[in-house]
């Protein structure tokens, strides 16, 4: 049984960052909690938006004084502005992202460095696109499907393919409105036009294009990035591992992958298991190669290998405080600069390899798709190499960790749920028994826990308390991202987490055989939980809207995770946050993202920096839509 006492709470994970603390202060190593205070208090203008610096006219501010910038852009334009190049750097970074991947999957090949690993999903998805696959080389389909993935970047015509895999309600909607991404860069590149000075100031407008380039995140990059690294690496499957700082081991090589884009991480996980560098580490006196992940690198190679996690944005500066780690990769994204002076207090070797994500003071080694396999190798001796360097005595492993089940794609919702579905279920392949169960108030809705954790708030405190209260109170969780590692941590995602849920929830948990938390991946598989709920909007006979099922994100902080909540907002789906954006220097942006996208896409934001208000409005939220459903 695990009770509340079991879980890993707030409290003792702060207890491990204090003493990891302890050990930077004694090697003069400085951490983000020393920098919030010497950036507190922050910029007003900056945090309400309102400060422009998109000509060298400017920078202009807006005060009661001063309403307007030189040229005539009020508060509303300004904060519009800022608030849609926002979502376009965010979502620059998930299909970026997804454009590194479709160039390794036009890579591959059967002797490469990658392969294709999920021939059937391959095969789908050339088929969904119209790609001939009858007889034909499964490396000829996967070459085409890339080309054709690629060409949704740039196409001069038509908008993306995969807005036909929502329900035809949304589909509409998002016709009427004029929303319908077309090219994804060219929704960026269109956001950054309407923005550049002397164009746009209308924010309703400002508004519009910002869910439109969302859209062409969630239901292009994202999900894009989502399937085609499904078809390199796998669908995730169900994996039980562990998570939190107690992964790193003592007398062993540790290696932590570090940022999102599984083509890296995929090729240093492989090169850590082969036995002649397992030989290599263990004639340096270690006992094997432990790799372990981070934030949503973490999520990745724990779906597709059970490996194990470290921890969360906020935790990477500890993993290195540790002192026992040889290595650490990064690829893109999320990745502090500060690793690098941090590393040079230790004998951590900090290498990154991306030239998205270049770092004064690591060990840049830029990564290939053709020389990528002998260079993870290199790096992993490079690592060994590094053990015998680590300094004992600065030495101090948390022995903190907790079990987790991971690895729920919609395939792996599916297949738990059919096993559920004996005699007096028609369908197999449905969500109509998590239908039903919502139905029949044995759950009363699901919530997807998605996002970063952030120093705004006490960092993983708004997590844990809203997961606790949700599973009380019999809420199916989806979680991807940070979030979903706050819940490793803390030990919500392990299959005896049931005893934290209501009765109702705990049922479904037994009978289906999940943990009360489905552990959907990284953030870019956030396209993984807009499939989910078009599927069971499908199979209810509702739009999106309707459903009592909506989004947290507790602690965002990342441009992507703005992209990410207007891309939800846009697909129907209410999201609620714990973090203000930063618009509140305009009273109609505040009322557009609120009750404004309401009235053109059904759905809005709530926003409450109180974890436990917060959820409350949550409960509220879902037993509304229950009412208006008639359940
Ligand atoms: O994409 S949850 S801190 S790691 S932005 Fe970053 Fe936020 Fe973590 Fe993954 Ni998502
Ligand atoms: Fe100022 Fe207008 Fe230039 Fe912005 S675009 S900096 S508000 S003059």
């Amino acid at each position: 049984m695990n009770t509340v006492e079991q879980l890993t709470t707030v409290e003792m994970m702060e207890a491990e960052t204090a003493k990891l603390k302890q050990i930077a202060c004694d090697a003069c190593a400085e951490t983000w909690e020393d920098r919030v205070k010497t950036q507190t208090p922050h910029c007003k203008f900056g945090e309400e938006g309102i400060c422009c610096k998109n000509c060298s006219m400017g920078p202009c501010r807006i005060t009661s004084k001063a309403p307007r910038g030189i040229c005539g852009a009020d508060a509303h334009a300004i904060a519009a502005r800022n608030y849609l190049r926002t979502i376009a750097a965010g979502t620059s970074a998930h299909s970026d992202h997804a454009r590194e991947i479709l160039h390794v999957l036009l890579s591959t090949s059967r002797d490469g460095n990658y392969q294709v690993r999920d021939e059937v999903k391959l095969v789908r998805l050339a088929t969904e696109w119209g790609i001939a696959t009858e007889g034909r080389d499964i490396y000829d389909i996967a070459h085409e499907v890339a080309e054709t993935g690629l060409e949704e970047f740039g196409k001069s015509h038509g908008t993306l393919r995969f807005l036909k895999r929502a329900i035809p309600e949304r589909q509409k909607v998002w016709a009427d409105l004029g929303i319908e991404p077309r090219a994804i860069d060219r929704e960026i590149a269109t956001s950054l036009h309407m923005t550049h000075m002397g164009n746009t100031a209308d924010a309703d407008a400002l508004i519009i294009q910002g869910l439109r380039t969302a859209l062409s995140n969630g239901w292009g990059g994202s999900m894009l990035g989502t399937e085609i690294t499904d078809i390199l690496f796998g669908t995730p499957q169900v994996w039980t591992t562990e998570g939190n700082l107690g992964v790193l081991e003592a007398d062993m090589v540790n290696v932590v992958v570090h940022g999102h884009d599984p083509a890296f991480s995929e090729m240093v996980v492989t090169a850590t298991e082969i036995k002649e560098l397992v030989d290599y580490a263990k004639s340096k006196g270690a006992k094997g190669i432990n790799v372990v992940g981070l934030c949503c690198t973490a999520n990745e190679v724990a779906m597709r290998h059970g490996v194990r996690m470290a921890g969360n944005f906020l935790q990477q500066e500890n993993v290195i405080l540790t002192g026992a780690v040889e290595m650490m990769c990064v690829d893109v994204q999320c990745i502090f600069p500060a690793l690098a002076q941090l590393s040079e207090c230790f004998h951590t070797k900090f290498v990154t390899s991306s030239p998205i994500a270049r770092i004064p003071g690591s060990i840049y080694v830029e990564f290939k798709p053709e020389t990528a396999f002998d260079q993870a190798k290199d790096l992993v001796k490079m690592a060994v190499e590094n053990y015998d360097k680590r300094d004992r005595v600065k030495m101090y492993i948390p022995p903190t960790k907790q079990t987790a089940t991971v690895g729920y794609p919609c395939e792996q919702i599916v297949k738990h749920l059919d096993g559920v579905t004996n005699s007096h279920v028609e369908e197999l392949g449905s969500y109509r028994p998590a239908v039903d169960a919502i139905k029949s108030g044995v759950l009363r809705g699901a919530v997807g826990i998605v996002g970063c954790n952030n120093p705004r708030v006490r960092p993983d405190y708004s997590h844990f308390e809203i997961l606790k209260e949700l599973l009380a109170n019999d809420i199916l969780v989806v979680a991807t991202g940070c979030a979903a590692q706050l819940a490793t941590k803390a030990g919500l995602l392990s299959m005896e987490a049931k005893w934290q849920c209501g009765a109702g929830l705990r049922r479904v948990c037994d009978l289906v055989g999940i943990p009360p938390i489905l552990h959907m991946g990284a953030c870019v598989d956030i396209s993984r939980i807009l499939l989910l709920v078009n599927g069971i909007a499908r199979d209810w006979g509702v739009d999106t809207t309707a459903l009592p099922i909506v989004g947290c994100a507790p602690e965002w902080m990342s441009e992507k995770a703005v992209s990410i909540a207007n891309y939800v907002v846009s697909s129907g789906i209410d999201v609620y946050l714990g973090i203000e954006p930063q618009i509140k220097g305009s009273s109609q942006m505040m009322e557009l993202v609120t009750d404004g996208t309401r009235k053109l896409t059904g759905a809005g934001y709530i926003i409450n920096t109180d974890p436990h208000m917060l959820v409350k409005s949550i409960l509220d939220g879902i037993e509304t839509k229950r009412a208006a459903l008639g359940i």
